[in-house]
């Protein structure tokens, strides 16, 4: 009898044990929870969504609408403070998990489009600081989770939604669909607000998803090996949005998949990466198909 003697690697993934969700907005001094703003939160409140073409993407995985969410007034040029916690807004929560590194996004989008089709545009994204070694979500841990977001000064009024995204790049050095265990994880979660004043401006809009490729040097990212920039995924952010991006261009050496043919966000990729073209140009990635519900099962809340 031949024995094949196959050598079992134990792999120690890195199991995500502090998630974050967003708990609250806070518009012109008063502190909003759940049903006020923003959508009820799903079951697992603080799951990420790991696949960047699901519906779940757009405003958070297992999304609960519910038609009693009021509304909030914004006066258009001000700041919607938002609010991130790991497992509740008690003072003693952990925002995120310490190993969580990487960006937070705003986007916007009319909201008689239910966040379908190409509606929504970027109003608000911090990245990476290389002058500082800090990413927003040091930022976020810092903040006790709170986040100040312009509503863009130029906007139409009338109802929106406002999207929130913290992106954790931990384990962002893999490709979700190539690797289920892995992959950068979205926290989304949308908010109902009417902005008031303002001027006449909808800005272009993207769909979401859509706005996220696994090949993005943003979305497939090594936090774990040097790099000295970080270029934010999606699109530009609009006129009168904000961009705390001191990002140029991807890692120094990026993985093979992060020489993909990305679209590139005016703003920021003015590529002089080293780009190793013909690997990525005979690399074939398969798509795994995947259900609207996942279990959450490897991502188990501490
Ligand atoms: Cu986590």
């Amino acid at each position: 009898m031949k024995i094949s003697f196959v050598s079992v690697v134990t792999t120690l993934v890195t199991v995500a044990q502090a998630h974050t969700y967003l708990s609250h907005l806070t518009i012109a001094g008063t502190r909003h929870p759940e049903g006020e703003c923003l959508e009820p939160y799903p079951k697992l409140r603080n799951r990420p969504v790991l696949f960047v073409d699901s519906p779940d993407l757009t405003c958070g995985l297992n999304r609960t609408k519910s038609a009693s969410v009021k509304s909030c007034p914004v006066q258009a040029g001000t700041d919607v403070i938002a609010e991130w916690h790991h497992n509740n807004d008690s003072p003693s929560d952990d925002v995120i998990s310490a190993s969580h590194k990487g960006p937070c996004i705003f986007y916007m989008a009319p909201a008689a489009s239910e966040g379908k089709g190409d509606v929504w545009f970027k109003i608000f994204e911090d990245g990476y600081d290389p002058s500082t070694k800090t990413w927003c979500i040091n930022k976020l841990r810092d903040n006790k989770g709170k986040i100040a977001v312009k509503i863009p000064p130029s906007l139409k009024p009338g109802d929106y939604l406002l999207r929130g995204e913290v992106i954790a790049l931990h384990n962002a050095d893999a490709i979700h669909t190539e690797n289920p265990k892995r992959g950068a994880q979205f926290y989304v979660h949308c908010g109902h607000i009417t902005v008031t004043g303002g001027g006449s401006e909808v800005p272009k809009g993207y769909a979401i998803p859509g706005v996220y490729k696994y090949t993005d040097p943003g979305v497939h990212f090594n936090v774990h090996k040097p790099f000295s920039e970080y270029v934010i995924p999606g699109p530009p952010v609009c006129a009168g949005g904000t961009s705390n991006s001191k990002g140029t261009t991807g890692q120094t050496k990026p993985p093979k998949s992060q020489a993909s043919s990305a679209p590139k966000s005016a703003s920021y990729a003015t590529s002089s990466a080293p780009v190793k073209t013909s690997e990525a140009k005979t690399k074939t990635r398969t798509k795994t198909k995947h259900s609207k519900t996942r279990s959450p099962s490897s991502y188990q809340t501490v």
